[in-house]
């Protein structure tokens, strides 16, 4: 076989999805399941967006006209620059009610969702959507004085022709604005019902490109104020148009009720009474009994009574809440790079991925509405507590997406609609890179709940099904990890792919490891172990070695299994791989040198400036000196013994003030660092420089937690250690919410503990859910 035609195999190999049962033909994930899931608010990139979970879903959602400093925005898609000082769920439970709080200059908008299958129901049940439209705040305020209009569409993704409804005036009951027929649902129709008055106006549209309706919108907006002089939709629709869209103008304050009715028909004689449910004093009971619910469900689940603060429920309900609500349902083909020199014969340098759906949370609506791989174990650590079947739904969908070489993409750009949010640079998903497996955190939760009868004997049922079927793919998955990003060194492992050419970069990052540009050695080559990466391995192995254990099997590969978790628990070759003797730090081992910066080259000719990298001393092999998250891994998977020395090393580490510790968490990277706050390139500013990240602030208190209750000599210091992190890390990430009304991607460890990176990031901040609730990870095997 020629060198090309082994290259082209391969590639075939990397779209090709691995031979095996998928998890989601599981009877668990059909029939009733299935539908009850079948709706839900997942379309996470936008303020307001209703789909189903099949490809070709009608899809509906909300728009406005924002009005700032005299002039009109058109809000629509999530985004930080229209600078909404809130947005975000408040409660959610994942399934059939929601309740989100947005406030945009001026106006006040609560948006409820509440989904039902009556009497009369067609497949997945009706819906119904309450906006209750307010001026925030006492005083006079622009949208206060003038008409504020709302925007509601809905479209079919499939094409199929939507039918307009009548144009009477909507104040005697309620008013049809829409019908259709949708293969899986039937005949569907959609009404508006509101006591307020107002107006409508409506427009229609032939389009297949739904990440572009904003756009369709302002454009019929901006013609008729041309031709009319009014701020309306031309109350028009093209031929076949399959998006309608139903502008609502009304003064504040007013209420406006929407119904989605599957299996409808106006002629049905259930249609007036399945519209009265769900508008109106009905559907506000139905409400409040769904917000009641909701609160005693997460004081039950989370059990946060005598843990925290009353101010703090709240905060802590609307992280759980945040996470749930942006659950999304995404379908397509992600783009695989090729390896270089390649190209399709159209000079495309990728290939797509096979059609896939995927069904999860997403770490920010606004920055990053897709599925992130690491991202997702740790959504999934606060989403099986709450519900273990959307949980296993979600991890479900993510294993199918193995391919055969035991791979999975770590970003899901998955439809148009993705792919509009992505810079063209990071679209390209690489089948050589990596990324942490720790769906295995989630994964063995499940398992070791099943062995403590934390769940009921129906769901202990599913979930061992679920892991039966799954241990294929987890092994395969396992396999990929093992076999591609091993180091030198039997039970030695390392990120591959860092660039060893780079002169741009002051330290090459490592993406794959989910801790971009957290040091490592400064010259990689393939002497390099990374601890994090090993102890990664360790989870994986022992989680792979409960489930075989649980599910009573007992082969070679489980002999395997064993052996490799006995090996890679092993403290005396941890220790010689990683361990620093006179610091008591663990640490990544390398090609590496502390004598590089980056200098500004001037090149006359060219008039340009360009930052590049010196090295100023040779590098060589040795550990890499960084004290940072890094090195605490060993820490967060209880891999160290509780009467060593080396614990009491690493609880200094902690709570060393000039290196780890700060009043709202812990940093990155230790102050002393070489590279603490250090800008990577001329346009890359420091990111896992110092931070301080929830995940990872997770993981060491879920380690302080364990030796807390380990009999040893560190265990009451590890014990106030633990309350005193907990504490601060509560007090800073409730304080920014109250302050600012987001979550945040990390936290300025200078500053206050300001809120920084990606506004509204709902993804792994909410573990703050968990961190209140004193839940943890079991480190057991
Ligand atoms: C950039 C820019 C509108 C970076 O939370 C997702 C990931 C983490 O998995 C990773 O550990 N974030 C962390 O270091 C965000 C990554 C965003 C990459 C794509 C696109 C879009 O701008």
């Amino acid at each position: 076989e020629s060198e090309g035609a082994a290259a082209r195999r391969r590639m075939a190999r990397s779209v090709t999805p691995l031979d095996a049962p998928r998890m989601m033909d599981l009877p668990q994930f059909q029939g009733d399941h299935k539908e009850s899931l079948y709706w839900g608010t997942y379309r996470p990139n936008v303020y307001l967006g209703i789909r189903a979970r099949t490809p070709l879903s009608l899809i509906a959602g909300l728009m406005w006209i924002g009005v700032k400093n005299g002039q009109y925005f058109i809000r629509h898609v999530c985004q930080d620059s229209d600078e909404l000082s809130k947005y975000g769920w408040a409660d959610h439970n994942g399934r059939d009610y929601g309740r989100q709080e947005l406030t945009d200059h001026g106006l006040h908008l609560t948006t409820s969702f509440l989904k039902e299958k009556g009497d009369g129901s067609g497949y997945g049940g009706d819906w119904a959507v309450r906006l209750d439209a307010k001026n925030e705040g006492s005083s006079l305020s622009e949208a206060q004085e003038s008409t504020t209009h709302l925007f509601f569409y809905i479209a079919d993704e499939a094409g199929k022709l939507i039918t307009m409804g009548s144009h009477e005036p909507p104040s005697r009951g309620p008013v049809l604005l829409a019908s259709g027929l949708h293969e899986e649902i039937g005949d569907w129709e959609l009404y508006l019902r509101s006591e307020d008055n107002l107006e409508i106006h409506r427009a229609g549209f032939q389009t297949t490109s739904m990440h572009n309706l904003s756009d369709l919108v302002q454009h019929a907006l901006v013609t008729n104020a041309r031709q009319s002089g009014n701020l309306n939709l031309p109350d028009m629709a093209e031929d076949s148009s399959n998006a309608m869209i139903y502008q609502v103008s009304i003064k504040l304050p007013a209420k406006i009720d929407i119904v989605f009715l599957s299996g409808a028909g106006s002629k049905n004689p259930m249609t007036a009474e399945r519209v009265n449910r769900l508008t109106g004093p009905m559907l506000s009971t139905r409400l409040e009994s769904k917000q009641k619910d909701f609160e005693e469900r997460y004081d039950q689940i989370f059990n946060v009574n005598n843990k925290i603060v009353s101010k703090e429920l709240s905060v802590g309900r609307a992280a759980l809440s945040s996470l749930l609500g942006g659950i999304g349902y995404f379908y397509g083909q992600s783009k695989i790079a090729l390896p270089k020199g390649f190209s399709q014969k159209n000079g495309d340098k990728y290939i797509p991925y096979w059609p896939a759906a995927l069904y999860t949370a997403v770490p920010s609506r606004s920055f990053f509405p897709r599925g992130f791989l690491w991202d997702e174990g740790f959504h999934q650590l606060v989403i099986w507590r709450w519900d273990a079947h959307i949980s296993m739904d979600i991890i479900g969908h993510w294993l199918d997406l193995i391919n055969a070489d035991g791979w999975i993409p770590r970003e899901q750009i998955l439809g148009a609609e993705a792919l509009s949010k992505v810079p063209e640079e990071f679209v390209l998903q690489y089948p050589s890179n990596g990324n942490p497996p720790t769906l295995f955190l989630a994964l063995r939760d499940l398992a070791s709940g099943i062995h403590a009868h934390q769940f009921s004997d129906e769901e202990a049922e599913k979930i061992s099904t679920f892991l039966k079927r799954a241990y294929v793919r987890l092994n395969s998955w396992f396999q990929w990890f093992n076999s591609t990003q091993s180091g030198k060194y039997e039970g030695t492992f390392f990120w591959h792919g860092r660039d060893s050419m780079t002169t741009r970069e002051l330290n090459p990052k490592t993406l794959t490891s989910g801790l971009d540009d957290y040091p490592r050695a400064s010259h990689p080559n393939d002497e390099e172990r990374h601890v994090d990466l090993r102890c990664w391995m360790l989870l994986a192995t022992n989680c792979m070695r409960s489930i075989a254990g649980f599910l009573k099997m007992d082969s070679s590969l489980e002999k395997d299994y064993y052996k490799l978790s006995d090996q890679l628990s092993d403290f005396e070759t941890l220790n010689k791989m990683h361990l620093d003797d006179k610091t008591g730090a663990y640490f990544d081992f390398g090609n590496h040198t502390e004598k590089v910066r980056l200098r500004w080259y001037e090149d006359r000719e060219a008039m340009k400036r360009e930052l590049l990298r010196e090295t100023l001393e040779a590098p060589q092999l040795q550990l890499v000196p960084h004290v940072g998250y890094v090195s605490l891994f060993p820490f967060m998977m209880g891999a160290i013994p509780p009467e060593s020395w080396v614990l009491e090393k690493q609880l200094d580490l902690i709570s060393n003030t000039s290196i780890l510790w700060t009043d709202y968490g812990l940093r990155s990277l230790s102050r002393t660092s070489s590279m603490y706050m250090k800008r990577n390139t001329e346009h890359d500013a420091p990111y896992w420089r110092g931070a301080i990240w929830i995940n990872m602030n997770y993981m060491i208190l879920s380690g302080l937690h364990h030796y807390a209750h380990e009999d040893g000599p560190y265990r009451v210091r590890a014990g106030e250690l633990y309350d005193e992190l907990r504490s601060n890390l509560i007090r800073n990430i409730v304080g920014n919410y109250q302050e600012t009304g987001f979550f945040w991607e990390n936290y300025d460890q200078k500053n206050k503990g300001k809120g920084k990176g990606a506004r509204s990031f709902t993804g792994w901040t909410s573990l703050v859910v968990l961190i209140m609730a004193e839940s943890y990870p079991s480190l057991h095997r």
